[in-house]
């Protein structure tokens, strides 16, 4: 309806134009610069890289929350939605940060955390006084219920709590409060009360806050757990899985009943009055396709772009990261695959492969060992040439692995020690086998610091950093990759400039291929030609593109059964290009494409091979 209404010369269609040429660049601040020596990374920090971001040619910066917060979950946890806190500087650094990266062309997107807030938010100091405060009813208070006997019998902990919902970091999703004598709502940590959005007085709260950063000059918001802020307000007990303590209450705060209310009335209040160019990204733990199209319809005006967790489930048991299995390409294609069917006439989708909460992208989808160059880069051709919005999280367009901790003092993360105290206190699971099971996957794989040069703790900081810097640093650093033209720095640059030049990259269509190829990752983009000669950026172009990457370190042939590809322009590789091993293998020096005798294309170890041909033109 909103774009019918939409004056003529500003279609939606524009307004959307910029981000989906847009790649976003993910700082979580703690772990990518340490300015003053403390071992945590600050604002001052971020400003001395400034140039770095720029040269690899992002369009937005991301920033994890750098507000107050007493850090249970690093900063996700927020005391103060309108100051900085200590640790990381001052309102008047961030304020210079902003200009900073406005003056070099880029913007700043913040993170948005307001399904809960922090236990030490002043506006759960005042709930949390008396039933009686104003207040009370901006979080989720329930007496405790009549202990079930059996319930009690299942854990060591009386069962008292409203409900049997576990907590995402162990534990129940309840603490009892002594001074009232009732029970608080916390998805993540205790000390993360959530927000009662059913409270109109909660949601204006958080407009004004928002409308306060606009005001500031920010340019958006990803939005934390965004499509857990709507509850099933009876807040009925889950499931219980085998060899699981607590019920699982997702279905009754994913995609909850007011959704579409409560960001339609977002937009209304805080982005519908403000000229283009922000950008909003909901993050949205087990949103399916159906619902994304609907949330990111932009007819519908809630948000621009989702993150969706599917693919990021894929190598585990029942979606269980503690349970790590291998993953199969095949699964991998077909869930990307339905992510770009189902979004390719309405709404737009993000693309990652990693960030704060997830394992290091090449050590999980590519080969962290011998071929780690090669498979970085193929994975960064592979998710960039998808259609959407491609998210680059610190560290990844260096190659950072995952990290190997020893003893389980070695982590950080709450997610992981609280695991750890569970599984070994009530599961009856030894040490060891709760270390092994964690190492995959756990988060803190991608919080160690980013590794600048091969200087003592990677050039992070001078200080003693607050979590281990990955002994990997002295061969893998930014300062090793920045003029060295093949590193895996100089390819990130090469394919974000490819998506700024190549509209077929930005805006054509997708069409996946081989689906059932176990080892070859395969498909194509297209931009209609058209009569008139399309100019960049039109919607016609008559450009194609093939992409294709094998996801092992063995020789495949990719048969895709069209040999008009084999002539192609190769304009992005991770290999270095070899006219003499191609005449060799009988194509022309010009052709990049090794062939088998049966006329597939021959693909070497983690190979990416990306192809364009100008037809209808
Ligand atoms: O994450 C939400 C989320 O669902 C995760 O990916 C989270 O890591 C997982 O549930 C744990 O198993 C967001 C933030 O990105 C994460 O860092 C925060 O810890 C979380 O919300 C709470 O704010
Ligand atoms: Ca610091």
């Amino acid at each position: 309806m909103t774009v019918e209404q939409a004056p003529a010369e500003t279609p939606k269609a524009t307004a959307r134009d910029w981000f989906q040429r847009a790649v976003v660049y993910q700082i979580y601040p703690r772990s990518f610069a340490d300015s003053n020596g403390d071992g945590i990374g600050d604002l001052r920090g971020i400003i001395s890289k400034l140039d770095y971001l720029q040269r690899l040619g992002v369009d937005v910066v991301w920033l994890s929350p750098i507000y107050t917060s007493p850090q249970d979950d690093n900063g996700y946890d927020i005391s103060d939605y309108r100051n900085v806190d200590p640790l990381f500087g001052t309102l008047e650094e961030l304020r210079e940060l902003t200009d900073g990266l406005h003056a070099r062309g880029m913007k700043l997107v913040m993170d948005l955390v307001v399904n809960h807030t922090s236990d030490e938010h002043p506006w759960f100091v005042e709930s949390r006084s008396s039933k009686e405060n104003p207040k009370r009813d901006w979080y989720w208070w329930r007496p405790p219920r009549e202990v079930d006997a059996r319930a009690s019998q299942r854990r060591a902990a009386a069962a008292a709590e409203p409900n049997n919902w576990g907590s995402a970091f162990s534990g129940p999703a309840w603490e009892f409060d002594q001074a009232t004598g009732e029970y608080y709502l916390h998805i993540f940590s205790k000390k993360q009360p959530d927000l009662n959005w059913e409270n109109p007085e909660v949601r204006a709260a958080v407009y004004e806050m928002m409308n306060w950063w606009l005001d500031r000059g920010v340019d958006g918001f990803r939005m934390d757990v965004i499509n857990f802020i709507s509850k099933d307000i009876s807040l009925p007990d889950g499931p219980v899985a085998d060899g699981k303590l607590f019920g699982d209450g997702s279905p009754f705060y994913i995609d909850g009943p007011r959704m579409h209310e409560f960001l339609q009335e977002m937009h209304r209040e805080v982005f519908a009055s403000r000229t283009g160019g922000l950008l909003t990204v909901g993050e949205m733990p087990g949103v399916t396709v159906e619902d994304a199209v609907l949330y990111t319809d932009p007819a519908r005006a809630e948000v621009d772009m989702v993150f969706q967790f599917e693919h990021v489930a894929l190598d585990q048991e029942e979606g269980d990261k503690w349970r790590p299995k291998k993953l199969l390409l095949t699964e991998l294609k077909q869930t990307l695959g339905r992510w770009q069917e189902g979004l390719a006439e309405t709404g737009w989708n993000s693309l990652y492969w990693g960030n704060h909460d997830q394992a290091r992208a090449v050590s999980r989808f590519g080969d962290d060992g011998k071929y780690r160059e090669h498979s970085a880069k193929m994975l960064a051709g592979i998710l960039h040439l998808h259609r959407g919005t491609p998210y680059v999280y610190q560290g990844e367009g260096l190659g950072m692995t995952n990290m190997t901790f020893g003893a389980i003092s070695d982590y950080r993360d709450i997610e992981v020690l609280n695991h750890h105290r569970e599984a070994t206190t009530h599961l009856g699971h030894t040490d060891a086998e709760v270390l092994a099971a964690l190492a995959p996957l756990n988060r803190d794989n991608a919080r160690t610091p980013v590794q600048w040069d091969a200087s003592r703790h990677a050039g992070f900081t001078t200080g003693a950093p607050w979590i281990a810097v990955n002994p990997n640093a002295n061969h893998i650093n930014a300062a090793a990759q920045m003029d060295d033209p093949d590193s895996v720095y100089s390819f990130y640059r090469k394919v974000i400039a490819l998506r700024h030049a190549e509209p077929v990259v930005s805006h054509g269509d997708f069409t996946m291929l081989l689906p059932d190829d176990p080892h070859v990752y395969a498909f194509t983009r297209a931009l209609a030609g058209s009569g008139s000669a399309g100019s960049p950026g039109s919607p016609a172009d008559g450009t194609q593109i093939l992409v294709l990457g094998n996801f092992s370190g063995e020789e495949r042939d990719a048969q895709l059964g069209d040999q008009t590809w084999h002539d192609a322009e190769l304009v992005l590789g991770n290999y270095p290009s070899d006219a003499g091993a191609a005449a060799r293998d009988g194509g022309s020096a010009a052709s990049a494409v090794r062939s088998s005798a049966a006329g597939a294309m021959r693909l070497r170890p983690w190979e990416l091979l990306v192809l364009r041909r100008r037809s209808g033109a």
